[in-house]
Formats: structure tokens, C-alpha cells, sequence
């Protein structure tokens, strides 16, 4: 059992001996896969790894309709543009699905979107890079939702039910979205010389921030030990940086482009590819809020927060007024 093997308190992961009776009880829920219902006990620090990461998981569907949004206006065809609605809206849905579970754990919508727009709660650090053509929208979709994929899979298996339940749905739409993308990558790929060069350009720039997605290294990974002895995590964030590139780079071969990294090598030895981590200076920069995009994405979330107060007003108002009605006729 993961809890008993890791005794060093340097990751602070309690052992069993540390553990109070409750604790005991509830890890071994999670060490016989059990799934954990809102109303069941749960360790405070669970409860707040969980909204931590549901609120930062439904904050990164929501900021990232912005990068794709931007481009529903210039798809090059009516078809794509059907598409590219239907997946932003899908990106909503997601959103939603994430904060309805993140509630039952006891914090609000409300909450945590305050908690976004003050800096207090975090995105995805890919959302903070531009999108500046149309082959954008493929890279977007083959390497960013290949990368959440390659995360939300296993994901399906977290011990938390109403997360584990939104990533089973989420995933089948994921698994679409990734298909689309790369068939934008193929139409460019296959196209004039200057069409294969913004598809190239694409995942130039897209290829080091999908690898940041999975986030920092194992060894600077703050929570992945306690998130991983509680199964809220089923795999290091290397581990799943692996997979997605051993998955990825037969894909851009099939289009014809080179994955920007003069160290990528297969290793046979080790069954998986050798490749140059992204640069983790940058990486922390964009998540202290420094990247290419943080200012214009807040800025375009505090302005819908700020425009959909009226209706947020209105609906509370009606449902006062529904409240008061029914309150008389009883
Ligand atoms: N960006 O100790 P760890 C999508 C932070 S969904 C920003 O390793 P953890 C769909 C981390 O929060 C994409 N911050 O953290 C879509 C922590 O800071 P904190 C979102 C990051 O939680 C496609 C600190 O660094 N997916 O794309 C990032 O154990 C297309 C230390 O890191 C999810 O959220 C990052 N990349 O592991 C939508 C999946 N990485 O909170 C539209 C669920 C790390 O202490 C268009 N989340 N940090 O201040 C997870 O699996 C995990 O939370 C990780 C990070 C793996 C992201």
C-alpha cells in the first residue's frame, strides 16, 4: 500500500503509525479502490487538494475557450467554423461539469471564480500563449487536448466520484476535439508550402508549452507525492510528459513535420523516447502571471465577471420573488 511504503516525512506523506484512526480508515477506502462521495469523512487536506485542483482544472476549460474563440470568427470554411463552436462549447461544458463537482466539496462557483480573478487560484499555463493562425487551431487540438487527454484518461480513475464521473465525459469529447485538431494539422501538412510552414511554425511554438502542461518535474512537483498516496493523482507528471511524447512524435512524423528538438532520440533501452525538457524558468514565470497572455486573459474573464452581473442580479431576484410566493400560498 502506497500510504505504508512512504515513511520519509520529506514528502509529507503521513505513514500509517502517523495517522489518526479516521485517517487510517479513509486510506484504506482509497488503497482498496474505493471511490470518496462529498458526504463521506475525508482529511481536510484532501478536501482542499481536491478544490484546489478541480477549481484550477475547471478555470483551465473556461480561460481556454479564449485562444480557440478567437479564432471562430476566421475559420477558413463554414465546416471548420461549425467545429471550432461546437468544441469552445464543449471546453464551457467542461467548466461547468468541473466546478458542479468541485462544489460538493463545500466552496462555491462564486468563490472560485473570485479566487481566479484575484490570482488566488490558478489555470493552465498553456492558455497564456498566443494563437496566431488558423494552424494554431490544429496544434491546439492535437497537442493541447492530447496532453489533456494523456492526463484525464487516468483521471477517470481518481478516487473522488463526482471528478472521476466528469472525467469519464469529458474524456470522450477530449478524444474528439484531438481528432479535429489533427486533421486541421493534416489539411496544412498536405497543402501549399506556406501551409506547411505555418503548420510547422504551430507546433514550434506549441511543441515546449504542451510538455509544461503536465507541470514541473517530478522532483519540483510540490504535491504530486500526497495526491498520488490519495489517488486524487494516478501518475507522476513526468510519467504522463513521457507517454504523451512517446504517443506524439510517430504523429508528427506521419504529418511530415520535426518536433522542434535536436536531443529527441528513441531509447530503446528504456522503450520511450529521449527528449529536452522545456525551459522551467519560463514555465514559472507564466504561472507567477508573466506570460505571454495572463494580463489579456484576467482582463477578458473580470470583463465577462463584470458584464454578467446584471443577470446574475436578475436571476437571484426572480428566484426571491419565487421564494416569497411560495412562502404565502403555504
Ligand atoms: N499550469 O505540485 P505540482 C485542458 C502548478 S485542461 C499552471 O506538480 P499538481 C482542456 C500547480 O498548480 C488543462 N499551473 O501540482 C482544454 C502548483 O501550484 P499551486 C488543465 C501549474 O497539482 C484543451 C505548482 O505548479 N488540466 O487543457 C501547471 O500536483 C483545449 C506545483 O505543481 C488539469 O488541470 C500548469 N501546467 O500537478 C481546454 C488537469 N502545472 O496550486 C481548452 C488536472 C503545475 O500549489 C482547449 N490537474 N502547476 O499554487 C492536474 O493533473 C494537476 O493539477 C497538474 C499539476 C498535473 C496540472
Amino acid at each position: 500500500m502506497y500510504a505504508q511504503m512512504v515513511k520519509s516525512t520529506g514528502t509529507g506523506v503521513k505513514s500509517t503509525e502517523e495517522m489518526s484512526a479516521e485517517e487510517r480508515a479513509f486510506q484504506a477506502r482509497i488503497d482498496a479502490g474505493e471511490k470518496i462521495e462529498p458526504k463521506d469523512w475525508m482529511p481536510e487536506g484532501y478536501r482542499k487538494t481536491l478544490i484546489r485542483q478541480i477549481g484550477q482544472h475547471a478555470h483551465s476549460e473556461i480561460v481556454g475557450q479564449l485562444p480557440e474563440g478567437n479564432w471562430i470568427t476566421r475559420a477558413p470554411t463554414l465546416e471548420r467554423k461549425a467545429i471550432l463552436l461546437a468544441k469552445v462549447q464543449d471546453e464551457a461544458g467542461h467548466g461547468l461539469y468541473l466546478y458542479c463537482a468541485a462544489e460538493t466539496l463545500g466552496v462555491s462557483r462564486d468563490e472560485m471564480t473570485e479566487m481566479l480573478l484575484d490570482g488566488r487560484m490558478k489555470y493552465s499555463s498553456i492558455f497564456n500563449y498566443p494563437t496566431l493562425t488558423w494552424a494554431d487551431m490544429g496544434a491546439v487540438g492535437w497537442l493541447v487536448d492530447g496532453a489533456a487527454i494523456m492526463n484525464q484518461v487516468p483521471l477517470q480513475r481518481t478516487s473522488f466520484g463526482p471528478y472521476s464521473r466528469a472525467m469519464i465525459r469529458v474524456c470522450k469529447e477530449e478524444s474528439f476535439h484531438q481528432r479535429q485538431g489533427f486533421d486541421i494539422m493534416m489539411k496544412m501538412a498536405q497543402g501549399t508550402p506556406q501551409q506547411k510552414a505555418m503548420a510547422q511554425d504551430a507546433l514550434n511554438r506549441f511543441w515546449y508549452p504542451a510538455l509544461m502542461m503536465f507541470g514541473p518535474s517530478d522532483k519540483d512537483s510540490v504535491h504530486s507525492a500526497q495526491s498520488m498516496a490519495w489517488k486524487i493523482k494516478m501518475n507522476t507528471n513526468d510519467e504522463l510528459r513521457q507517454k504523451f511524447v512517446d504517443q506524439t512524435v510517430p504523429q508528427a512524423e506521419y504529418l511530415g513535420l520535426t518536433v522542434p528538438d535536436e536531443n529527441l532520440k528513441w531509447n530503446e533501452e528504456k522503450g520511450g523516447y529521449d527528449f529536452s525538457e522545456p525551459d522551467w524558468e519560463e514555465f514559472f514565470e507564466v504561472i507567477k502571471g508573466n506570460g505571454p497572455c495572463n494580463t489579456d486573459r484576467l482582463a477578458a474573464r473580470n470583463k465577462a465577471w463584470d458584464d454578467g452581473k446584471w443577470v446574475r442580479e436578475g436571476l437571484m431576484a426572480h428566484a426571491e420573488k419565487k421564494r416569497a410566493r411560495k412562502m404565502a400560498a403555504e
